[in-house]
């Protein structure tokens, strides 16, 4: 199933119910007074999370979520039913944005949080309420107001326990596919993957969750390549596994690590201070086994972790796993 982090979808509020105009007809009281009811009020619409989701797959056709609207008012003051609310289900860690000023109307981060997105429209009110001293049988009543209605843009912020970071071709998806039942993309030229993709691994008994992102490129924080939007992800991971292909020059290598880095203050500065394992790939190439020392003196000047690996001959990948398995479930 294909991963989709991004959607826009149209909501609006149930409109109001009319006002009533009516009269009191009774037996012997030939004419009496004004007993129109007041409308119900129209649905709201709202997000509400759900753990049993973690995409927003299911939005992302051009939705149209319309609440129900409210009854009208009815005679002998009888108000009318209110329109029911209507609730979207999303993923914990979905953004709603005004899809056209771009505002952030709200987050839902945790399982049943509930978000209003677009208000249902009072009732109108009924001639009742319109009888005073000088005008004891209004003929008129309110109509319901119209149902708040926009556009509104979601934003998933994946959740997983590992996320893996790299500029492109550094070897993320490859990683994933060995460590997981995930089959994203891989190939020998940059940009492959586009979407994040979500792996589980399992491993003795246990199992976590790992996110393959895109690769990025300098200037990503400011939106470069495929930008941002990846970017934002990277927050929910509680592990960063940094990974940067070691089968190339020192200097290249060391460029790498430091592009990355910049990225990462540029979009959240508390990112650099997050749990992460410096990651040194393609160890399978003798020139790569040539830079695992200078990874481990990278590593020990920013005092992190590192691991040289090679996903071809799976060396190390074992190690990598006990690293992973212990940080999560110390
Ligand atoms: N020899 C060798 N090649 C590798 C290894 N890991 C990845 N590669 C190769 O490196 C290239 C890029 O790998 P990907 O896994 O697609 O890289 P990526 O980081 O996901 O790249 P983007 O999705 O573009 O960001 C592919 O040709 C892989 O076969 C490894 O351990 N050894
Ligand atoms: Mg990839």
């Amino acid at each position: 199933m294909q991963f989709v982090d991004e959607v826009v979808i149209y909501v609006k509020g149930g409109d109001g119910g009319r006002g009533c105009v009516a009269f009191r007809r009774e037996k012997y009281i030939p004419k009496g007074g004004p007993c129109g009811g007041d409308g119900g009020r129209g649905g709201n619409v709202y997000l509400i999370g759900d753990e049993s989701l973690n995409t927003l797959y299911h939005l992302r056709k051009p939705y149209r979520f319309v609440a129900e609207r409210g009854r009208h008012g009815e005679g002998k003051k009888k108000t009318g039913r209110s329109g029911k609310d209507l609730y979207i289900k999303v993923p914990p860690g979905t953004l709603c944005f005004d899809s056209k000023s771009g505002e952030l109307i709200g987050e839902v981060l945790n399982k049943d949080d509930k978000l209003l997105v677009a208000r249902g429209g009072r009732g109108g009110r009924g001639n009742a309420r319109f009888a005073s001293p000088t005008n004891q049988a209004p003929e008129y009543a309110e109509e319901g107001e119209p149902g708040e209605e926009r556009e509104i843009r979601l934003e998933l912020k994946l959740l997983a326990d590992v996320g893996l970071l790299g500029i492109p071709n550094a070897g993320k998806s490859t990683l994933l596919s060995r460590i997981s039942a995930a089959h994203p993309k891989i190939a020998d030229y940059p940009f492959t993957t586009l979407h994040p993709v979500v792996g589980v691994v399992e491993y003795r008994n246990r199992t976590f969750v790992v996110a393959d992102l895109p690769g990025l490129i300098e200037g990503a924080s400011e939106g470069a390549g495929l930008g941002l939007r990846f970017l934002r992800h990277v927050e929910r991971c509680k592990i960063l596994l940094h990974l940067v292909d070691l089968a190339q020059d020192p200097d290249k290598i060391v460029k790498d690590i430091e592009i990355i880095e910049k990225e990462l203050v540029n979009y959240n500065e508390e990112l650099l201070s997050r749990d992460r394992i410096l990651v040194g790939t393609k160890i399978d190439y003798p020139i790569a086994k040539g830079n695992i020392s200078l990874l481990y003196e990278l590593a020990k000047a920013k005092n992190i972790e590192a691991v040289a690996i090679s996903s071809h001959t799976k060396e190390n990948l074992e190690f990598l796993m006990t690293t992973l398995y212990i940080k999560i479930w110390r």
